[in-house]
């Protein structure tokens, strides 16, 4: 079985929005509604009808799968509405809404030196939600999403994450990432780990 092996570090943490931009509008973060957000994923996920994502309904959804172990709070290895709404309801509580992030990635124990990063948000968060790209150069990538002020700006969210890069790939679907500056990875580790098994 393929195995892909992803060392991540996030080190951006509140986006410096200062006032540099003469004018240049300020980025907004997209709306945030927990409720409608999280029904709108067991919508999207739940094909065995049991009203939680579990299973192999993980593999549509990198991004959770990636997160679920943080979400899991009654760790039955299964995300209900209940439980995806309270983290989303802590991104609210964060404060903060719009990040950077700057991302070192390895595929295979190497470190990505240059290439392109894609993060797709998951398409239960809404069409507000953009996918943010990035460039690695020298050896790390800040991606940021389409905004007015071409700020570096990333939503907080749940992304299908994408690679292309010399040292390998990362298929689109097949890794996720959790943004999420207050997770207790980043306040402990200030890194991400991500496998494909
Ligand atoms: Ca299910
Ligand atoms: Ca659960």
């Amino acid at each position: 079985m393929k195995r892909l092996f992803g060392f991540w570090t996030l080190l951006g943490v509140s986006l410096l929005l200062s006032k540099t931009g003469c004018g240049r509008p300020a980025p907004k973060a997209p709306e945030l509604d927990p409720p409608a957000m999280a029904a709108k994923a067991i919508e999207l996920y739940d094909s065995n009808g049991n009203k939680k994502i579990d299973g192999d309904e993980f593999t549509q959804t990198p991004g959770l799968e990636f997160a679920r172990r943080e979400i899991d709070e009654d760790k039955d290895k299964a995300l209900s509405a209940d439980e995806i709404q309270k983290r989303l309801e802590a991104w609210k509580a964060s404060g903060i809404t719009l990040t950077s992030a700057q991302i070192v990635c390895r595929v295979n124990g190497k470190q990505v030196k240059e290439g392109t990063l894609r993060l797709v948000p998951d398409p239960f968060l809404g069409e507000n939600f953009l996918p943010a790209e990035g460039e690695f150069i020298n050896g790390t990538c800040q991606p940021a999403a389409p905004n007015p002020g071409n700020y570096q700006a990333l939503p907080l969210g749940f992304y299908s994450v994408e690679l292309s890069s010399p040292q390998g790939n990362f298929e689109p679907g097949k890794m996720g990432v959790e943004i999420f500056d207050e997770s207790r990875h980043f306040i402990k580790n200030r890194r991400y780990e991500i496998y494909e098994d």
